[in-house]
């Protein structure tokens, strides 16, 4: 069996759409019973995890401590969609983790480099995008996430601007329902819908930075040493190691 008929790909609509809006659902991507279950394999971890200040509980080194959840990363739907995006031999940055009860405030995923003058996340070699993966259908109570579209090629104003959407852009907010899958360039725009009730169960989702294989993915894998709890003490798990000789992405 080749690669791409085991990993089958995204046709071209959905392709010219993610580089143009920034953004992208695959639908159904994992089976509802495959989030419940990671959903009953992760509440344990989270519950022994600290409580941050604001209330939230993050998974940084699930692919480094926990490899009963290697197979996310070689699940062939994903693989095949972001083979189709970021290239055959693309790459997961060291910075996927698990988040609870976490509401991120309007932002890119850039924001934190252009704060400090890197500008390497503008270079027209540059394409990464972050997988959401949430455990809850999303609602106008929380549990998705609001986006604006094209802001991955507009410059970054959230700063200083704080949590405003500062674009005279019309915000979209998919309709992600549990399976599906949010694909989102790490330059999109984008906020947790905000939390505005309590929801039946915490608000869960796992995320995974992406990048196409070239050298401005290891600047970026430089530039998690701000992102320190990522990637300090923190070795990707031998069996992923293992896992990833026998695939066609890499580990960056
Ligand atoms: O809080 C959320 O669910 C959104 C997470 C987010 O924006 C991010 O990981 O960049």
């Amino acid at each position: 069996m080749t690669q791409t008929q085991k990993f089958p790909g995204l046709g071209l609509d959905p392709i010219q759409r993610f580089l143009r809006d920034g953004y992208l659902v695959l639908p159904q991507c994992f089976e509802p019973h495959q989030i419940e279950q990671l959903r009953t394999e992760l509440t344990p971890i989270f519950a022994a995890k600290p409580n941050n200040p604001n209330g939230a509980k993050y998974v940084e080194d699930l692919f480094c401590e926990f490899p009963q959840f290697n197979w996310i990363l070689s699940h062939p739907p994903l693989v095949g969609a972001l083979r189709s995006l970021l290239g055959p031999d693309y790459l997961y940055i060291h910075e996927l983790s698990a988040h609870q009860e976490h509401w991120a405030p309007w932002h890119k995923d850039t924001t934190s480099q252009e704060k400090l003058g890197h500008s390497y996340h503008w270079d027209p070699r540059f394409l990464m995008l972050n997988v959401g993966i949430y455990f809850q259908d999303r609602s106008d109570d929380g549990g998705g996430m609001e986006l604006v579209p094209l802001s991955h090629i507009l410059p970054d104003l959230h700063i200083p601007h704080g949590d405003v959407n500062p674009y005279q852009i019309n915000v979209v907010s998919p309709d992600t329902r549990v399976g599906d899958v949010l694909l989102f360039h790490v330059r999109i725009s984008h906020r947790a819908i905000p939390k505005r009730r309590e929801l039946p169960r915490p608000k869960q989702a796992i995320y995974l930075t992406c990048s196409v294989n070239n050298e401005l993915a290891r600047t970026y894998t430089e530039h998690t040493v701000v992102r320190k709890e990522y990637t300090v003490g923190h070795d990707w798990h031998p069996e992923l190691r293992a896992l990833e000789s026998q695939q066609p992405w890499g580990l960056a």
